[in-house]
């Protein structure tokens, strides 16, 4: 029983049966998770009989370009007075709930004649309306796996095909970090089970998410690695990047995917920060967690969101500096509010953590 996710069934279903307009909206910034999971979705609605499209604020990040059928993407600037589409029977948000976080395409999204939401984020509060939340999904993928084997039940077609597949394992392999995080379960495996019965290239996925590199990034990762700073007895630990060493090393923001998953992994470390400068002035900051530190809680204080373990905000109105000040004080302050955890004390209270679906 899951009654929003019924109710987004029937919406879908009574689109399908007359041909309607679907669009699927990945949050800004799209990742394997938001784009593999419209893309899987969509080529599934399409074979259902729906006109369904995937609209994105910025062009496909390389890193992604494997995903199949990206010919379905539309991304926001290309769309003029003269091409602009026409209101949409229903339009999905995917792998997040909130319009805001559909960036320049919020306009798109709300013009069409109903609104739904597909998110496993536990920032996004609670499942209602066509709004479904289900945070025990390591991926958004899952749930749109699961989703579409309800609708090969209710149409009595396969929709599934190798191209959906890719781009489903796409989606839960990216949240999974490749089924090592702690937010993959049983689940996470038995989809992904299901989706490699249509042979969906899973070494590519992996190589193309997590090994392939560049030597931009490469030197990027060595000036950035240098001159990391640890504070609080080595529990936290911080880097950032301003524009004058991204356009020295020809950087651009997808160069520093990676880095901030690397500095959590020095042992001892509670927190990892990374500030970047943002072109137009104020900072980003992403944050990755171990144990006791909530990074979701945390980014909030600063109106972002996330995950327990990872999560980002965006500083408007700060240099660098100042915003580097600002929240090492803040997360230090945290830090001391929280135990000195020993080697043999993570595992447990790791585990413990992530049962209560922190
Ligand atoms: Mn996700």
């Amino acid at each position: 029983m899951n009654p929003a996710r019924d109710r987004i069934l029937d919406a879908i279903l009574e689109t399908v049966r007359r041909h309607g307009a679907i669009g699927l909206f990945p949050h800004v910034g799209a990742d394997g998770d938001a784009l593999g999971s419209a893309i899987g979705l969509a080529l599934a609605l399409n074979k259902a009989g729906a006109k369904t499209r995937v609209f994105t604020d910025e062009p496909v990040s390389n890193r992604l370009n494997f995903i199949p059928a990206l010919s379905l993407v539309t991304v926001h600037r290309d769309l003029t007075p003269d091409n602009w589409p026409d209101p949409m029977d229903l339009a999905i948000a995917v792998d997040c709930t909130e319009p805001e976080r559909l960036g320049c395409r919020q306009p798109l999204y709300l013009e069409a004649e109903a609104q739904a939401a597909l998110d496993h984020h536990v920032s996004s509060g609670e499942s209602g309306g066509l709004k479904m939340i289900d945070p025990e999904a390591a991926a958004t993928g899952e749930i749109m796996a699961d989703l579409i084997t309800l609708l090969e039940a209710r149409l009595g077609l396969s929709l599934m095909d190798s191209d959906s597949a890719k781009a489903l394992m796409t989606a839960i392999v990216s949240d999974t970090g490749g089924f090592v995080y702690s937010n993959t379960s049983s689940r996470s495996f038995a989809t992904a089970a299901r989706l490699m019965t249509f042979d969906p290239d899973l070494r590519q996925i992996t190589y193309r998410l997590f090994d392939e590199t560049s030597r931009t990034r490469l030197r990027l990762t060595g000036r950035m690695f240098c001159d990391a700073t640890f504070l609080a007895e080595g529990r936290l630990v911080y880097a950032s990047v301003d524009q004058a060493l991204l356009r020295s090393l020809d950087a651009s923001d997808q160069d520093l995917d990676g880095i901030i998953a690397d500095l959590r992994k020095v042992a001892g470390v509670e927190v990892a920060l990374m500030f970047r400068e943002l072109v137009d002035g104020g900072v980003r900051i992403n944050i990755r967690s171990n144990d006791h530190f909530h990074a979701a809680q945390f980014a909030a204080l600063y109106g972002g969101g996330g995950h327990a373990k990872a999560a980002g905000m965006t500083i408007k109105h700060a240099t660098l500096d100042e915003a580097v000040t600002i929240v090492l004080v803040k997360a230090g302050e945290w830090l001391e509010q929280t135990p000195v955890l020993t080697a043999d004390s993570r595992p447990g209270v790791y585990y413990s953590a992530a049962k209560q679906g922190v």
